[in-house]
């Protein structure tokens, strides 16, 4: 089993020298890119599951074990839907084994055919469920300060065809409900909303889960509440609600009849416990995470050229991504340059969602070409870091160390990154050692010096 990187709170200074390479960089060599040691010595992970309540879970197995009821509604299973509705001040929760089972079935339980619109700028997976129930997605652009589904835009896309809009709470941001239920209402159509990123988040100080006809969820081992795997459907609407308990139980209703075309969704009641487990501590995770952005704005915000993004903090949010912005004329590297120096440092961030639903193969053609100028924007500079119970200050500190290293020695990098063969596109594929200069700004003397602003 892989030892845990860093402990929730302060590392002590064994774990310190076990997780972070102390060998300082000072040349172009010293980076991992050109052959110097990694600075972390196991990989950071973006989706690194926060793994709590070992003992309660062992605990609530060994229950599921005695119980006798694995899956099909048991105990387990009712207690997590009870506990997520209760939560989320939302009617009805129906469980499913994922969340992307969970948006079929929710287009499937409401009829929708024809074209939904949504937003590119999302995981594979919000358009993939429409596609699979043989439904068109309409990718529309984002908002380019929010970055979720731009309402002037997606009111443009609306077509005979069209039966339904979906948004996206991207990172936790609420899309603009308000204006989309008024599209939605004016053309009558179906409004969803796909919240995988926003479980525990506010819009108007009420939890995301009751807006719009439902609201999808996700518990994947990356999602900061996880089941293992896991998703949800959540919604005010009592009809709806019981075609989804019977669409996830291959169509048999409470009387014990198949009534329609179902198909097999169930959460089992080892990832309804998991999930109740990880529940039960969301605001510790929580408090870490929103620890984990002020210390990465401390590191970060000081550094020209890259930025990062914070939630509104007149609404509560979970704080479950660190989404970062580089603009490559004031940091001197691109997004990509920034994200394989970092990869080969073992900080594996991630670009998400890039290339955009929109450029992916399996939407390309299916549809004449779409310009979606905010979403192809945003795609060429965000860059998503480490966090979660398994990232530390320490950590974010040598992420930014990092981070001051490259904008600060940006030209010689550069230089030696076109010089270097081996590369694939942003994914670093083979190391290719070369002797490099001596760099003109050690990263100590930024150390040492730099201003350092907590807001
Ligand atoms: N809608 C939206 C907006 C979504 O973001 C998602 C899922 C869905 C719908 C569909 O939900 P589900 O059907 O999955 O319930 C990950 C997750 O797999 C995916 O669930 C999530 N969104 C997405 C944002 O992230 P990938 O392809 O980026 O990464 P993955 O799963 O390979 O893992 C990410 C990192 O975490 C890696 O560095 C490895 C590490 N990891 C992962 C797992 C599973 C661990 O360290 N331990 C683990 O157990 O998709």
């Amino acid at each position: 089993m892989e030892a845990p990187l860093f402990h929730h709170s302060q590392p002590s200074v064994e774990s310190r020298s076990r997780s972070v390479n102390t060998y300082p960089k000072t040349e172009l060599r010293d980076l991992a890119r050109w052959g110097g040691p990694p600075a972390f010595v196991n990989p950071l992970h973006v989706g690194r599951p926060n793994v709590v309540g070992r003992e309660a879970l062992l605990r609530r197995f060994q229950g599921v074990l005695e119980s006798g009821w694995l899956s099909n509604d048991g105990p387990e299973l009712r207690r997590f839907e009870e506990e997520v509705a209760r939560r989320l001040d939302v009617r009805h929760c129906v469980a499913t084994c994922n969340a992307t089972i969970a948006l079929q079935l929710v287009a499937r339980a409401l009829e929708l055919s024809g074209e939904v619109i949504i937003p590119s700028l999302t995981f594979p997976a919000t358009a993939h469920a429409l596609a699979w129930q043989g439904i068109t997605p309409v990718f529309a652009d984002v908002s380019s300060d929010s970055w979720t589904i731009d309402v002037e835009h997606v009111e443009s896309l609306i077509s005979h065809r069209t039966t339904a809009i979906m948004g996206v709470h991207l990172f936790g941001t609420p899309c603009r409900i308000e204006r989309l239920q008024e599209i939605a209402n004016r053309y009558r159509l179906r409004l969803l909303f796909d919240a995988c990123h926003a479980f525990g988040c506010t819009h108007n100080e009420r939890y995301l889960g009751s807006f719009g006809d439902a609201e999808v969820f996700s518990f994947h081992a990356t999602k900061f509440i996880n089941a293992g795997e896991g998703g949800a459907v959540t919604t005010n609407n009592f009809d709806l609600a019981q075609r989804l308990r019977r669409l996830r139980n291959f169509g048999f209703d409470l009387d014990g009849e198949v009534h329609e075309v179902g198909l097999n969704g169930k959460m089992s009641a080892f990832a309804a416990a998991a999930g109740s487990v990880s529940l039960a501590h969301m605001e510790e995770i929580v408090s870490h995470n929103y620890s984990n952005l002020v210390d990465y704005q401390r590191v970060i915000g000081p550094i020209p050229g890259i930025c990062m993004r914070r939630p509104s903090l007149a609404e509560t949010n979970n704080f479950q991504y660190i989404v970062a912005e580089i603009d490559p004329l004031r940091f001197g590297l691109t997004r990509d340059e920034v994200f394989l120096l970092l990869r080969c440092e073992n900080c594996l961030a991630r670009r998400y969602f890039f290339p955009g639903c929109h450029r992916l193969p399996a939407y390309l053609g299916a549809s004449p070409p779409v310009s979606l100028p905010s979403t192809d924007a945003i795609l060429d500079r965000v860059l998503i870091l480490p966090t979660g119970l398994s990232i530390d200050s320490h950590a974010i500190s040598v992420i930014g160390d990092l981070l001051r290293f490259m904008t600060a020695n940006a030209s010689f990098i550069r230089e030696a990154l076109s010089l270097t063969p081996g590369d694939a596109p942003g994914i670093p594929r083979e190391f290719v050692r070369i002797e490099g200069p001596a760099l003109p700004v050690p990263v100590s003397h930024y150390l040492d010096t730099m201003p350092v602003h907590l807001s």
